[in-house]
C-alpha cells in the first residue's frame, strides 16, 4: 500500500508541471493568434487608408487635367489677329507656296516661339507652364502674349502635351514649408508598412500641421487626344462625313499589315472580312433592322440599305442578342459587334474612338503614323487618285516629312500646313478641303475631346481612373468614367 501511494504521489507531482506547460503553450498560442489578428487588421486598415488616398489622388489628377484642358480651350479660342496677312508674308519671303513655303511658315512660327516662352514661363516646368498659360490665356489679343501667338500662326499650342500633370506639379503650385521654413520634399512612396507605432502619437500633430494641398502619395496623369483617332460615332453621320469615315476605316482595316487578323476563325468561330466588320459596326448603331451594304462610288450615301437581317450573326451566340440600334456609349461596346474580337481590339483599340461629336474632324496632330497615313488619304482628291498613296515607302517618307515639320511635338501644326506638305509631295488635294481649310469637314488641328488616365498611388496601393472629357464653356462634360 505505502509503496503504491508513494508511486502515485510521485506521478502526481509531474501532472502540475505538465498542466503549467500546457497552460503556457495554450496562452502563447492565444497571444500569438491575437497578435497575428491585430497585424492583419492593421494591415487591412493601412490598405484601406491607402486605397482611399489613391482613389482621391487619382480623382485630383482628373480634376487637375480638366483644368489644363480648360486652359487649352481658352488658348484655342484666342483670335489671332491678321493671320492671313502674316502667313502670306512668311510664304512670300520663302518664295511662294508649296512644301518649302509651308515649312518656312512653320519656321517663322519658331521665331514666334520665343514669345511663346511667355506662355511657358521661364522655367518651362509643368506648373510654371500652367500658371504662365493662365496669364497668357487671360491676356488681351493685343497684349504681348497675343502678339507672340500671332507670330506662331503656323502652329497651335498644345498645352495638354506640354503640361505634365502629376503630383509634383501640384506640389510646385502649392508649396509646403516645415516649421523652420524649409520646403517639405514630396514623399512619393512609403515603403514602411507597419509604421502605425511611430506614426500614431504624432498623427494628431502631423495633421494639425497640414496645409491646403498637402497629401501623401502621388498621382500621374496621361492626357490623349480622342479626335486624333478614327471616330466611329460618325457611322450614321450625313453623307459627306460618313463617306470620309468609310474611307478611313477601309484604309485602316484593309492595311496589309493587319491582313492576318481576318484570316482565321476566332474563338466564337466567326471569320469576317474588313468590309463585313465595317458593315456590322454601322448596323449596330443604325436604326433599321436590315444589313447595310457599302457604296464605294464616292457619290450618294456610303451605307445603302440591304435586304439581309442585320441580327443574323447575333442569334447564333449563346445567349443571343440583337444589334443596339443606337450609338456606342464606350469603346468596350465594340466587343458586342459581330466580328470584333480580342485580336481586333488589340490591333485597333488605340486607333478608334466613339466619344467625339459626330461632326468632329480628324486632328492631324496625331503621333500615330497609321493615323497620319489615314489623314493624308482623307485630304487626297478622290477624283484624281494618286497610285503612290498605295506605296508604303512613299507614304512613310511623306509621314516622316510631316512629323519633321512639327519642329517640336509640343506645338501642333495647322491644317493648312499639313495640306501644303501633302500638296508639295505632288498628291492632288481635294479641292473642297484646299479651298476652305478653316471650314472643311474632314481634318482639323484642334480638338475638343480628350481622354485622361490618372493613376493615384499611396503606399503599395494604386488606383486608376480613366475619363473622357468633351470640352464646353465650363470644365467640360464627362462622357466616360471608369475606375480600376
Ligand atoms: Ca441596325
Amino acid at each position: 500500500m505505502r509503496a503504491q501511494r508513494g508511486r502515485k504521489s510521485h506521478s502526481e507531482r509531474g501532472v502540475a508541471m505538465l498542466l503549467v506547460l500546457v497552460g503556457i503553450a495554450v496562452l502563447a498560442l492565444v497571444a500569438n493568434e491575437v497578435r497575428y489578428n491585430s497585424v492583419i487588421e492593421l494591415r487591412l486598415a493601412t490598405n484601406q487608408r491607402d486605397e482611399l488616398r489613391a482613389h482621391y489622388l487619382a480623382k485630383s489628377g482628373i480634376s487637375m487635367s480638366r483644368l489644363v484642358l480648360r486652359f487649352q480651350k481658352q488658348i484655342d479660342s484666342i483670335q489671332i489677329p491678321n493671320l492671313g496677312g502674316m502667313l502670306q508674308q512668311l510664304m512670300g519671303g520663302a518664295g511662294g507656296a508649296g512644301g518649302a513655303g509651308g515649312l518656312a511658315s512653320l519656321l517663322g512660327g519658331a521665331g514666334g516661339a520665343a514669345g511663346l516662352a511667355g506662355l511657358l514661363g521661364g522655367g518651362a516646368g509643368g506648373a510654371a507652364g500652367l500658371l504662365g498659360a493662365l496669364g497668357g490665356a487671360g491676356g488681351l489679343p493685343g497684349a504681348p502674349g497675343g502678339a507672340a501667338a500671332a507670330g506662331g500662326g503656323g502652329m497651335s499650342i498644345q498645352l495638354w502635351r506640354m503640361a505634365k500633370v502629376d503630383c509634383h506639379m501640384l506640389q510646385q503650385m502649392v508649396p509646403e514649408f516645415d516649421e523652420k521654413g524649409a520646403p517639405i520634399k514630396a514623399t512619393a512612396s512609403k515603403s514602411k508598412k507597419f509604421d502605425f507605432d511611430d506614426e500614431m502619437p504624432e498623427l494628431g500633430q502631423a495633421q494639425a500641421q497640414r496645409r491646403f494641398g498637402s497629401f501623401t502619395g502621388c498621382f500621374d496623369s496621361v492626357i490623349t487626344d480622342e479626335e486624333g483617332l478614327i471616330n466611329l460615332s460618325a457611322l450614321d453621320a450625313p453623307q459627306q462625313t460618313a463617306n470620309a469615315l468609310l474611307l478611313r476605316l477601309v484604309t485602316l482595316l484593309g492595311d496589309k499589315r493587319y491582313e492576318f487578323l481576318f484570316e482565321k476563325e476566332d474563338s466564337n468561330r466567326v471569320k469576317v472580312t474588313p468590309t463585313e466588320v465595317i458593315t456590322n459596326l454601322r448596323d449596330w448603331i443604325d436604326e433599321d433592322e436590315t444589313g447595310s451594304t457599302l457604296n464605294f462610288s464616292g457619290s450618294g450615301d456610303p451605307f445603302q440599305k440591304g435586304f439581309s437581317d442585320e441580327n443574323g450573326g447575333y442569334v447564333k451566340y449563346d445567349p443571343p442578342y440583337r444589334a443596339k440600334n443606337a450609338r456606342f456609349d464606350s469603346l468596350d461596346e465594340l466587343y458586342m459587334v459581330h466580328g470584333v474580337n480580342d485580336r481586333f481590339m488589340a490591333a485597333f483599340k488605340d486607333k478608334l474612338t466613339v466619344y467625339p461629336d459626330v461632326n468632329a474632324r480628324l486632328n492631324i496632330n496625331s503621333e500615330d503614323p497609321m493615323i497620319l497615313g489615314v489623314a493624308i488619304r482623307t485630304v487626297a482628291d478622290p477624283l484624281r487618285p494618286d497610285p503612290r498613296l498605295a506605296d508604303p515607302i512613299f507614304m512613310d517618307t511623306l509621314i516622316k516629312k510631316i512629323r519633321a515639320a512639327r519642329i517640336f511635338a509640343l506645338f501642333g501644326m495647322s491644317a493648312a500646313d499639313f495640306i501644303n506638305i501633302v500638296a508639295a509631295a505632288g498628291i492632288p488635294v481635294n479641292a473642297q478641303i484646299q479651298n476652305n481649310v478653316q471650314g472643311n469637314r474632314f481634318i482639323g488641328d484642334k480638338s475638343l475631346t480628350y481622354r485622361v488616365r490618372v493613376t493615384g498611388t499611396a503606399g503599395d496601393v494604386s488606383r486608376t481612373i480613366t475619363a473622357v472629357v468633351r470640352l464646353d464653356d465650363g470644365l467640360g462634360r464627362l462622357v466616360y468614367w471608369r475606375e480600376e
